[in-house]
């Protein structure tokens, strides 16, 4: 009898055993090219499918190890000192952030992937601040989702056997640690993942598999040297040290994510921030490179919504519920809905120090929703003088909501124009 023709099933063994008949016996055996170069098999796989990633349109991709993130404690700190504000989804899954496993049963590989969002040409100067990355009007999920599933769909062809899922922001995944470990970047002072290339105006994904692959070096390296910029910049102070961000005091989530009134001793901060902020990331010396910026060619991040960036709070006030979903039902703005946006509106107003706009602010004052209204009536004492007393107080003899009538109260006593 002659010397068997293996006959591999690379299906059945991710290439890391031959299968053949020896003497009518089914033989396992582990393949010879992987005992011979180690993880050869798998680096061919690795290459390939940073192609087909990068041929969907992400600008950045690393591979790494599911894992236990090394900053897991960091995490559990970071919640202790209550650094999350009113976003309890992060606190109540806790647990899930020990190990990718709990996002995709059986994970073994995580692909992380950046996509640029900043156009390199500066936005036209706007009435109001609206980070860049919403500037678009696009829904920076939508984009990345629909990009992963075209990955996704590639591997799934060609890898059969194997299975995979696509994240972005909303599992329970420090992603910048994964970032980071795949060999993205560093986490820098103002805690955003920086590339020594691509600067830091990227989001990140990853596609989790239960593949196992090649994996990058991790960026053991810092970047961020002696520069503090990024912390003497913040105007809220969010930066309470380096590489930690004190979630609850900065603007982003202010005019994303929180339900409330920002503190009154930092809406003067919140400037002419409508919807999130992206100071620490203009001031950061790593952005200043040409490749951190990306083309705004058709259906990417960085084309500019007219919608957007000739925007002016007068005209959002002027929008009632349909209005503002036929408006914004597919964009970033979404996410705070209409009255989060309009009770930005008023904190930009209120900072602005300009009497004249106590009128728009008198319309927002009869909102229907209660967040709205204090918000209108904080800014109307800021701007306001005497003139605005008599109309406070008819106000809160009308008022019946707390969170309203307390607003009033405060200003009716101390705002710098009213008689004490
Ligand atoms: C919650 C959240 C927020 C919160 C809290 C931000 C924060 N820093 O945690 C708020 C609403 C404030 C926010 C704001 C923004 N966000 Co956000 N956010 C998230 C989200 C959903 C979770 C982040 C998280 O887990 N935070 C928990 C804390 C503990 O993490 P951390 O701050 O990174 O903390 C680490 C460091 O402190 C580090 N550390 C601590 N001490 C030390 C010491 C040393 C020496 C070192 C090296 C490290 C270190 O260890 C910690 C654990 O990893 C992620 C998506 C995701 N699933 O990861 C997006 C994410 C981080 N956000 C993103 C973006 C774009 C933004 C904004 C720019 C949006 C905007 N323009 O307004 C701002 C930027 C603010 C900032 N400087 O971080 C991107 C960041 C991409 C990048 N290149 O880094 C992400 C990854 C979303 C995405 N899918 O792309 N965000
Ligand atoms: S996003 Fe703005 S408020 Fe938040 S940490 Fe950076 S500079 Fe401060
Ligand atoms: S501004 Fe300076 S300190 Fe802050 S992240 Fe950039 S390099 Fe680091």
């Amino acid at each position: 009898m002659g010397v068997p023709t293996p006959d591999v099933h690379t299906d059945w063994s991710q290439g890391q055993f031959q299968c053949f008949f020896l003497d009518s016996v089914l033989v396992f055996k582990p393949s010879p090219i992987i005992r011979s170069t180690g993880t050869k098999g798998a680096v061919l796989k690795s290459k390939q499918i940073k192609q087909i990633c990068r041929q969907a349109g992400f600008d950045l991709v690393g591979i790494c190890p599911a894992v236990t993130p090394n900053g897991l404690s960091r995490l559990h700190q970071w919640l202790d000192a209550g650094f999350a504000g009113e976003m309890d989804y992060i606190q109540r899954r806790r647990e899930a952030y020990s190990h990718p496993d709990s996002v995709f049963n059986g994970v073994k590989s995580l692909i992380v992937l950046g996509l640029k969002y900043a156009g390199s040409k500066q936005p036209e100067k706007m009435d109001l601040r609206v980070s860049r990355y919403a500037q678009s009007g696009m829904d920076y999920h939508d984009v990345i989702h629909e990009k992963l599933k075209t990955v996704r769909q590639q591997l799934e062809r060609e890898l059969k056997g194997f299975r995979f899922r696509g994240v972005v922001d909303t599992a329970p995944l420090l992603e910048r640690e994964f970032a980071q470990l795949a060999g993205l970047g560093w986490q820098g002072k103002n805690t955003m993942l920086i590339s020594k290339t691509d600067g830091s105006w990227f989001f990140l994904a990853a596609l989790l598999t239960d593949l196992k692959l090649d994996y990058d070096q991790p960026f053991e390296t810092s970047h961020c040297g002696t520069c503090t910029a990024c912390i003497d910049a913040c105007p809220t102070d969010a930066i309470v040290k380096p590489f930690v961000l004190d979630g609850s005091k900065c603007i982003s989530y202010f005019t994303i994510e929180s339900q409330s009134l920002p503190p009154m001793d930092l809406r003067k901060g919140i400037g002419e921030w409508l919807f999130g902020c992206d100071i620490c990331q203009e001031v950061c010396p790593w952005n200043r490179k040409e490749s951190a910026y990306v083309e705004a060619a058709e259906g990417s991040l960085a084309v500019l919504d007219p919608d957007f960036s000739h925007l002016t709070c007068t005209q959002l006030f002027e929008l009632d519920d349909i209005e503002f979903r036929r408006k914004f039902r597919k964009t970033p703005f979404w996410r705070s809905k209409r009255r989060g946006i309009l009770r930005n509106a008023a904190i930009v107003l209120g900072n602005r120090g300009d009497a004249s706009l106590i009128p728009v602010l008198k319309i927002g004052s009869q909102d229907v929703e209660p967040l709205v209204r204090a918000a209108c009536y904080w800014a109307i004492g800021v701007l306001g003088s005497v003139s605005v007393h008599a109309f406070l107080k008819k106000a809160l003899q009308a008022e019946i909501h707390e969170l309203v009538r307390k607003e009033i109260q405060k200003q009716l006593i101390s705002s710098p124009g009213m008689p004490k």
